[in-house]
Formats: structure tokens, C-alpha cells, sequence
């Protein structure tokens, strides 16, 4: 199969919900050398995006929105072992404390900016999804970590990722870690709002803004 043909049908089976068929085309872009990475934003990613406006518009509902995030899941945890193998930078540059805000249980996005995270040289404390304030607090206090990152997907749970400052500031922690913050509806002009300390729109640019925070 050529790659423009794996990418389509890597799309494809996320659009059909098939978490089989997407993960052996998984296992396939792997013995064929091609970057997980490139595998996930050019083959999978369209897919999801394609599910997410059919959902928009009615024309998809919920059930077919569940089985193409597992399906979604399923390619990138194949994915995921290769992903920490190529990420050559090896060196701690950091403790980073992630989680899906409360109220919000979209993981896809942010355990993929986690895996980047730890491929690239971050000690990533992964929370989950759904996550109370002040279990971020306690974690970040636990493990001492430089940088708390925050993933909200929806419009009416992007709201914590500010709670989670005034928290931080509420505590005394808020000068001792950098905030970043990201999902689709994040925006620069959001990131100014909250006060939070920067934003990426995607899981390469999250490594770039890490690495900046640090200063490394
Ligand atoms: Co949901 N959902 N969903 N959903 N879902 C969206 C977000 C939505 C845009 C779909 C739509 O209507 N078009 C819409 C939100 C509308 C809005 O608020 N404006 C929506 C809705 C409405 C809902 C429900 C309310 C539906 C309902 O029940 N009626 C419900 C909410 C549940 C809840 O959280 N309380 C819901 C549920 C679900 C499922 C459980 C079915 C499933 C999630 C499965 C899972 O995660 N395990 C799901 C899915 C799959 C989606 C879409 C289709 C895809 C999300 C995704 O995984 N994208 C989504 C539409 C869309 O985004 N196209 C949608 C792929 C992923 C790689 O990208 O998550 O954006 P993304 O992450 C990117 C960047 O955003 C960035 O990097 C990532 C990698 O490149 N990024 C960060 C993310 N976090 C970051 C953190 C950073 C930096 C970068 O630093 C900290």
C-alpha cells in the first residue's frame, strides 16, 4: 500500500469506529519506517476531525463518536512505543504535572502531549482525565514540578484551567511553576485571560513551549 492509500485508510477506519482495522494499519506504518508522528496527524487525526463536524452538524451521533475516539486510542497506544523510541533527546529537562481538566474526560489529545513530553526528556506525572483542583495541587506539591499542563476539549471546562491558577496563586505555588494550557478551543487570547504562561495547538508544539518555559 502507498503512503497517500495507508493515510486514507488510516482516516477511514477511524471514520468506520473499527479499532482493529485501525491499529494493524498501525502496526503497518511502523514496518514501513513512517514517522508515528506523521502516521497520527496525517492518517488518524483527519479522521477524528472528520467524526467531530459530522457530530457538529447532526449528521453523526453520539455512539459513533465513542467508538471512533476508541478506535482513535487504540492506533496511537500502538504508536506510542515507537513515538518514546525516536524521541532522541534523552536528558530530564523537567517535572511536569498534565491532566484533563475537571468535568472533562477527552484524553486522546492530552496523553499524546504527554508521550511527546516524556519522549523528548520530561518526567511527565499523567493525571488523567477529569481531574479535581485539588488533586493537581496536591501532585504538583508532591513532586515538585516546574510545569503544570493543562488539556480542556470543551468550552464550558475550559474555565478550570484558570480555576487552577487562582488555586495555584491561593496556595503560594503559582511563581514556582509555568502553566501551559492546550486543547481545540484554546487561543492565545485565552492564554492572556487566565494568565496562564503559554499554549500549543498541537503535541510537537507542547515540547517546543515546555522547553521555552525552562528556559532549556
Ligand atoms: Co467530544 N466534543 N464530547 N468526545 N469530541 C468535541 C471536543 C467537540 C468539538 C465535537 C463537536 O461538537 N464538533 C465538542 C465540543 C464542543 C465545544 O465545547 N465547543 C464535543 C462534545 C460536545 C462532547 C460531549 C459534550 C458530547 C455529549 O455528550 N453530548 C461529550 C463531553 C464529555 C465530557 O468531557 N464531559 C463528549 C464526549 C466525547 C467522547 C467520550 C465520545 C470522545 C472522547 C474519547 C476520548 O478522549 N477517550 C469525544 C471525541 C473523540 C471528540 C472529538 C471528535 C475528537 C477529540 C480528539 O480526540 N481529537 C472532538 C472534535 C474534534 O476535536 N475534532 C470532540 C484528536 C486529538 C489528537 O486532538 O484532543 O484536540 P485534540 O488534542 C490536540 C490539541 O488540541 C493539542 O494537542 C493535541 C495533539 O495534537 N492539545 C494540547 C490538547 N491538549 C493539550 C494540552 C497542551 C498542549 C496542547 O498543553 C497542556
Amino acid at each position: 500500500m502507498q503512503t497517500e492509500e495507508l493515510f486514507q485508510a488510516m482516516s477511514q477506519s477511524i471514520i468506520d469506529g473499527d479499532a482493529d482495522v485501525a491499529a494493524s494499519l498501525a502496526r503497518q506504518s511502523i514496518d514501513l519506517g513512517i514517522d508515528p508522528l506523521q502516521a497520527i496527524n496525517q492518517g488518524f487525526v483527519p479522521g477524528i476531525n472528520h467524526v467531530g463536524n459530522q457530530f457538529s452538524c447532526g449528521d453523526m451521533f453520539l455512539p459513533e463518536l465513542v467508538m471512533a475516539g476508541e478506535a482513535m486510542k487504540t492506533a496511537i497506544s500502538e504508536l506510542e512505543p515507537e513515538m518514546s523510541k525516536r524521541g532522541t533527546e534523552r536528558q530530564v529537562y523537567g517535572k511536569v504535572v498534565l491532566a484533563t481538566v475537571q468535568g472533562d474526560i477527552h484524553d486522546i489529545g492530552k496523553t499524546l502531549v504527554g508521550t511527546m513530553l516524556a519522549a523528548y526528556g520530561f518526567q511527565v506525572y499523567d493525571m488523567g482525565v477529569d481531574v479535581p483542583i485539588t488533586k493537581i495541587i496536591e501532585k504538583t506539591r508532591e513532586v515538585n514540578a516546574n510545569i503544570v499542563a493543562l488539556s480542556a476539549l470543551l468550552t464550558t471546562t475550559m474555565v478550570r484551567q484558570k480555576d487552577v491558577i487562582e488555586a495555584l496563586e491561593d496556595v503560594g505555588l503559582r511563581d514556582k511553576v509555568k502553566v501551559m494550557v492546550g486543547g481545540a478551543p484554546v487561543t492565545q487570547e485565552w492564554v492572556q485571560q487566565i494568565g496562564a504562561d503559554g499554549y500549543s495547538e498541537d503535541a510537537v508544539g507542547a515540547v517546543g513551549l515546555a522547553k521555552k518555559l525552562l528556559g532549556v
